[in-house]
């Protein structure tokens, strides 16, 4: 069989576990979830299985884009805790025998940067040229281009009468990587974690660290003018081998790179073993599913056939060349089992099958904190209610054009950030067991029932039933480096596929409310390993009927 998928490496046999810090565990009792709190949890953590952690954003940031916003890559944020709170956590992770990767956001900094502060000071600051500045075009922004979460990509800086460009928020300007030093800075940030003993980062929208031009978006569709124009620049895979020789090579590290713009087209242009830039990828093809033009708040509806398509499409774009990464969730999006599964009438199962999904493709499985418990999407009815910056700014630019409100509402409970970003649910106390205080934000309404200590009492729930899977692809290594073929491709519900290597594994999905048949051709005896239902059937099927969300892995002899 071909390269990639069978050359052996910690980073494909790992599970990763993303935290969001300060959702995860409060240590100190201010209703912030901190460092300390996640050394609490870590044999909680230890106890999943899983291998590497992914660490969002933990350094020091005035917290617009909550830890997004960067004003000191080597500093801890305080509401988090010190160097040394991280220092310990780091080697704990470590004595524990598992990894440890972190957030690198270098497409922009907080607008509190030394580097921003210096360069907005003058025009002829030596740091000017850090960021991207322009001059007014007829009194107005350079461009049109529109950010990320709403508003002009520019903001002017009255004091040198010039626009900086930010894709986000104003308070996260963009760098400027045409600049040598700039990214000669960025490759020491990587260094100076490195060297502290981190196993890696993911990279931040890293997609668009390469402009191409500043000229007018002539595309309706913000989705459009993200691919074509913001994504991709001429210089961003320069940028990325660059990193690589300077840095990553040096070190035995994962890398994983986030971004829109990342195609079934260009994917191995990123992970491609020739050519020495990233080891893995985050493409949004399945996460912006029901997204429309005007992206998350415009949602549109997707059949399970397409959801299907996407894994098998992007199986093969890699098959041979790269490695994948496979997740259902995140921070930047609703919870899981709420957008793929049923969260209502097939909670259990639904999120049984989702987790089945993530262990058992090719690829590197990443769980989102609260995942392995099946938790669901928030119910919130008043805007002041939802902390993220994205839901704010785009609810004020509905408020100025006269657009339906409560709509708003209504669309950021299904499709919002905030979703994945309430509390940790660790028990049925009245902080759920997240804090003695109230939570930055609040917790999501079902804590009482779902949680961690119910599931730890009942050998099936959810969080068990992670555990079982975990364990399993650790000891069959075949759901890791064996071929993946997919059958009965042309089924509208199941998904169906062989995993073959030392073993041959038949996995089975059926994502669906209603029962739903499987004819399998050549059909041979086919043995249980792992079903979330009771008394699924095995042997020498044919038909194979199958219950709503039922997801079975079977071995064949
Ligand atoms: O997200 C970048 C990103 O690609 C998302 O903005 C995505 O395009 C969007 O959610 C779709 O509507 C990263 C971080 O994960 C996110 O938390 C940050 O806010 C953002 O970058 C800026 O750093
Ligand atoms: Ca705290």
């Amino acid at each position: 069989m071909k390269g990639i998928q069978k050359s052996k490496n910690w980073w494909k046999e790992g599970i990763v576990y993303q935290i969001y810090p300060r959702s995860f565990k409060d240590s100190n009792e201010d209703g912030i979830g901190d460092l300390n709190g996640i050394l609490e949890k870590l044999d909680y953590i230890k106890s999943l299985g899983v291998s590497i952690i992914w660490l969002c954003p933990v350094y020091e940031s005035p917290n617009k884009d909550n830890g997004y916003d960067i004003s000191d890559y080597r500093a801890i944020m305080s509401e988090f805790g010190s160097m040394d709170d991280f220092d310990r956590l780091l080697e704990e992770i470590h004595a524990k025998g598992m990894r440890i990767i972190m957030d690198l956001v270098a497409n922009h900094t907080s607008d509190q940067h030394e580097w921003f502060l210096e360069s907005k000071n003058s025009l002829d600051n030596p740091r000017r040229d850090y960021y991207i500045w322009k001059d007014p075009i007829n009194d107005n922004a350079p461009n049109n281009w529109k950010a990320f979460f709403s508003g002009s990509t520019w903001e002017l800086d009255p004091q040198t009468g010039q626009y900086y460009l930010h894709s986000f928020i104003k308070e996260q300007p963009d760098l400027n990587w045409e600049n040598s030093e700039v990214r000669r800075g960025i490759h020491e940030v990587m260094k100076y974690w490195l060297d502290k003993g981190i196993d890696g980062f993911r990279m931040d929208v890293i997609t668009i660290i390469s402009k191409r031009h500043f000229n007018d978006s002539p595309y309706k569709s913000f989705s459009d003018t993200v691919s074509k124009i913001y994504a991709n620049g001429p210089r961003l895979h320069e940028f990325l081998h660059e990193m690589n020789v300077e840095v990553l090579s040096k070190y035995d590290v994962m890398t994983v790179g986030e971004g829109p713009g990342i195609s079934l087209d260009n994917a191995t242009e990123f992970v491609g073993e020739d050519r020495a830039e990233l080891n893995m990828i985050f493409h949004f093809d399945h996460m912006f599913i029901d997204h429309g033009e005007d992206g998350r708040f415009d949602p549109i509806p997707f059949s399970k056939k397409q959801f299907k398509d996407i894994f098998i499409a992007w199986d093969r774009a890699l098959e041979g060349k790269g490695w994948g990464s496979i997740f259902l969730g995140n921070h930047d999006f609703a919870r899981m089992v709420s957008r793929f599964g049923n969260d209502k009438l097939h909670r259990d199962p639904s999120a049984k099958l989702l987790a089945t999904l993530l262990m058992t493709m090719r690829g590197t499985p990443y769980i989102y904190q609260g995942d392995e418990l099946g938790m669901v999407n928030n119910q919130i009815d008043r805007i002041d209610q939802f902390d993220d910056v994205e839901i704010q700014n785009t609810y004020q630019d509905w408020k100025n054009k006269g657009k339906d409100l409560d709509k708003f509402i209504s669309i950021s409970n299904e499709k919002g950030r905030d979703n994945a970003r309430t509390p940790m649910q660790w028990d049925a106390s009245p902080n759920g067991g997240f804090s003695s205080t109230k939570p930055w934000l609040n917790l999501n309404h079902t804590y009482k029932n779902i949680n961690v200590s119910l599931q730890e009492q009942d050998s099936n729930s959810i969080l068990n039933y992670y555990r079982k899977l975990i364990q399993y692809r650790k000891d069959h290594l075949t759901l890791v480096y064996g071929t993946f073929e997919v059958i009965q491709e042309n089924h509208e519900t199941i998904f169906a596929y062989w995993r073959k290597e030392d073993e041959n594994l038949l996995i089975v999905h059926n994502l669906s409310d209603d029962k739903n048949t499987l004819f399998i051709d050549d059909p041979v005896p086919l043995k249980i390993e792992i079903s979330n239902y009771q008394d699924s059937q095995e042997g020498h099927i044919e038909h194979l009927s199958l219950r709503p969300w039922e997801s079975i892995i079977y071995r064949a002899n």
